[in-house]
């Protein structure tokens, strides 16, 4: 094992060599502990790096009755002394006689990176601005398409046409700029609120509707919850309702990326809460022991459902975890639409050309609710979630950007909104027409060969249909 004396180690080498002999006079007998030095020194132990790995402890707590290993232990104290850095196993570090605790905070909180003001100006010192007119038009089309897609989905599910919806107002900068950001070859693990993704890579409207109304035309052969999306076509993992474990599959797909040598990386989306499970700490080590091109995008919305991140982590954000973890990290403004295209711009580069991890924790605020079996009036304030709405509206911001630079006007506003609205209706008619997959579907595409538990669920469902054909839709019956 590497171990370097980087003072006087030449010194301690012949001083150690001098003394090992009269160790073995030591006394053991009132040690608490074994210890290796119960028995002649092994021939290993002669070498000082092997010495003082294993029997560090040996100079600093334990007690000795002889007299003679007494002095022998005090001058070899006094050696150690001058000792100001040691290559400790996982690298040198500096010693100090002065006891001080970490700080379990730091005096001032990590800055947040900015580019546009509330008012849509790139800030005074900025030299961020790098995206020409058709991709700004296209981020601001998208963002806006995501706003209305929410709105008609939400009132879709109220209406009780589809079962459940869960949108991303408040946080379609994170959605649309990081995805601007990246190239399609780049595999995405996301959680449930970064729906703009997929929108930005081309999944169209109609084939949001098919996964929300579960019917025939969905890839999910109608076998998810709405909002579960997922497509091969857009290298965009099917969501799972199971918070964080798309975190390890991203690092694990980073590292097969990287031994294939490929100009890609993955980045996988999660909340704040997501980062209160295990599989986001065990994922951010992996990812840093392993190197792997994956950039970590924490959408900090300030809440995991009903609980706030006062009530989930006492650390300043998540940006602090990735430094201790030895990941590169960045705070950005979540409702800043250029300063998250900037950032995924940068880690991007640094992950794939330096072949390293990159955590990005955007600050933001979850506007909505959860989702629309949640109520968020009965646990935070009402003005609260206006102010963020108003205020903080990340697309509004962008649009002050795009019309100071003579890109937009009111009339591309009206045309575009009439626009999208018109294909969101069309598209849920359609949806809600197409026939529902094929019953046999819950049983396929799994396993090879259907376990014993799976074959006795399709005859119970059999026999059910068979009892109550009146719930089932006609083409239901068998064979399934
Ligand atoms: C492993 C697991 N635990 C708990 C849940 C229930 N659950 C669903 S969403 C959610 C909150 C997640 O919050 P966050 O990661 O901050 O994402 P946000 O909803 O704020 O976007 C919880 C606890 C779950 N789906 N999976
Ligand atoms: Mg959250």
């Amino acid at each position: 094992m590497a171990f370097c004396l980087t003072k006087a180690k030449k010194l301690i080498y012949n001083h150690l060599k001098s003394k090992m002999g009269s160790l073995g006079i030591i006394n053991h007998g009132n040690w608490t502990h074994p210890v290796s030095f119960s028995h002649p020194i092994p021939q290993n132990l002669k070498k000082p790096d092997t010495f003082f790995t294993n029997n560090t402890t040996l100079f600093a707590s334990r007690r000795f009755e002889s007299i003679i290993a007494g002095k022998h232990l005090d001058s070899l104290r006094n050696v150690f002394d001058e000792i100001e850095v040691l290559n400790f196993p996982g690298g040198k570090v500096k010693f100090t006689s002065e006891m001080k605790f970490l700080s379990e905070s730091p005096e001032e909180r990590i800055h947040c990176y900015r580019v546009l003001d509330d008012n849509g100006q790139p800030t005074v010192h900025s030299n961020s601005v790098q995206i020409g007119e058709e991709v700004a038009v296209k981020m601001y089309n998208d963002m806006v398409t995501l706003q209305l897609m929410d709105s008609i989905f939400y009132e879709a599910q109220r209406q009780g046409r589809i079962s459940f919806y869960l949108t991303t107002i408040g946080e379609e900068a994170i959605n649309i700029a990081s995805a601007a950001a990246l190239n399609i070859d780049d595999l995405i693990f996301p959680q449930y609120r970064e729906a703009g993704v997929l929108l930005w890579r081309g999944f169209s409207l109609q084939e949001f509707a098919n996964q929300c109304f579960g019917n025939r035309d969905d890839n999910g052969k109608g076998r998810q919850m709405p909002i579960h999306y997922g497509s091969k076509k857009h290298n965009y993992f099917t969501v799972a309702s199971t918070v964080a474990t798309q975190i390890s599959h991203a690092v694990g797909a980073a590292y097969a990326l990287k031994m294939d040598g490929r100009d890609a990386c993955t980045v996988t989306y999660f909340g704040d809460g997501g980062t209160s499970t295990g599989d986001f700490h065990a994922a951010l080590n992996f990812a840093a022991v392993m190197e792997a091109p994956v950039i970590f995008f924490c959408r900090n919305n300030g809440w995991a459902i009903s609980t706030p991140v006062s009530d989930q982590f006492r650390s300043d954000g998540i940006v602090v975890r990735g430094q201790a973890y030895g990941v590169r990290s960045i705070r950005v403004d979540g409702n800043d639409a250029l300063a998250i295209f900037s950032a995924i711009q940068a880690a991007r580069r640094m992950a794939i050309g330096e072949s390293r991890p990159v955590l990005i924790e955007a600050l933001t605020y979850r506007a909505g609710h959860h989702s629309t079996s949640d109520d968020s009036t009965k646990y935070r304030p009402v003005h609260e979630i206006e102010w963020w709405r108003v205020a903080r509206d990340p697309v509004s911001r962008f649009k002050k950007w795009i019309e100071s630079n003579g890109w937009w006007s009111d009339e591309a506003e009206f045309e575009l909104r009439s626009s999208v609205r018109k294909q969101l209706l069309h598209a849920i008619q359609v949806a809600e027409k197409v026939e529902k997959p094929a019953i046999a579907e819950i049983f396929t595409d799994v396993y090879d060969v259907p376990p014993a538990n799976l074959c006795e669920q399709e005859t119970l469902l059999r026999e059910t249909i068979k009892r109550h054909p009146q719930d089932y839709p006609s083409h239901f019956q068998f064979p399934l």
